[in-house]
């Protein structure tokens, strides 16, 4: 079995981009490819299949040797489903930075520093002149807009506005409302623990011998987080002890304003970030930053840049 799958903690992207792609792997005749997906949908995600009226892809804990992968929206091992470095990956499509990544065969490797994999996908399809289907092309539309806050974050480029217009000559979808319905969905934090909160939107990187975490919450509602420090404090703590982490970081991002408060769970983590970004605090070890919303572009370089070895 080939199996096409995302990154942890999956976002709209990975889970839509393994879906397109598998579908269009079938249609060129690839029968044995499965879209599977580790870890639970984020409300997004679960509004988007719900508005597509598509199924939810089948959950795996690990692969091994006999399985060969194709690993979407990442290529960190630290990222990848469990058993990742024993199975054979095949293909690889990502707009992240590069990894420690080595295989033993040559591979079809594709990355571009576009908004999102959605992205690179329907790029994929206009060259092969490969015509989406009404829904294939509504769900990569779903990815960008959430990769890219909608346009805003900085992460986009001319490429993914270019392809969603192309794309959307298939959808047909008013992007503008859909836009508001996942990011509504998204901020909706009812019945959500802190500490699932904080381990939703979670990424580990390695820099400088340092183990590292930042975990993100993109909301249209910030208001539900002020007066909860203590709470959120104590389940980043949590995780960075349960994770084995040198460093731990929560930013909670404002789709509308585009801010982020950044939650600095001790000293080492505020001295770093104050550096990193010139930020100041507004309270004890949260700060603010100013026209911050990427983790990818914004966040990890600078913070990386600012550790010591
Ligand atoms: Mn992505």
């Amino acid at each position: 079995m080939i199996y096409i799958v995302g990154h942890k903690n999956p976002d709209t992207d990975s889970i839509v981009s393994c879906l397109v792609w598998q579908n269009y792997k079938r249609k060129i005749g690839l029968k044995n490819v499965l879209a599977v997906r580790i870890g639970e949908l984020n409300r997004e995600t679960e509004f988007v299949l719900r508005f597509f009226r598509v199924k939810n892809l089948k959950e795996i804990k690990k692969v091994n040797k006999k399985d060969s992968l194709i690993l979407l929206d990442h290529n960190l091992y630290q990222q990848a489903v469990e058993g990742a470095k024993e199975a054979e990956i095949i293909e690889v499509l990502d707009h992240h930075y590069l990894g420690d990544f080595q295989t033993e065969k040559p591979i079809y490797y594709r990355s571009e520093p576009v908004g999102s994999t959605s992205t690179i996908i329907a790029e994929i399809f206009k060259e092969r002149k490969f015509k989406p289907s009404r829904k294939e092309a509504g769900l990569l539309l779903a990815g960008i807009i959430s990769d890219t806050l909608n346009f805003t974050s900085p992460t986009t480029t001319e490429i993914d506005k270019k392809i969603a217009k192309w794309l959307n000559k298939f959808a047909k979808l008013n992007i503008k409302k859909l836009a508001e319905k996942m990011f509504s969905a998204k901020s909706d934090i009812s019945g959500l623990s802190f500490k699932e909160i904080v381990s939703k939107d979670y990424k580990e990187f390695n820099f400088k011998n340092k183990k590292l975490a930042i975990a993100v919450w993109e909301t249209v509602k910030t208001d539900s987080f002020f007066g909860k420090e203590k709470e959120i404090f104590s389940a980043l703590k949590k995780l960075k002890e349960k994770n084995h982490l040198d460093l731990i970081f929560f930013a909670l991002v404002d789709i509308l304003k585009k801010n982020a408060y950044l939650y600095c769970l001790t000293e080492k983590e505020k001295e770093i970030a104050k550096k990193a970004f010139l930020g100041k605090e507004i309270k004890n070890n949260i700060l603010f930053l100013e026209g911050i919303v990427s983790r990818k572009k914004q966040m990890l370089p600078k913070i990386a840049a600012n550790l010591e070895r």
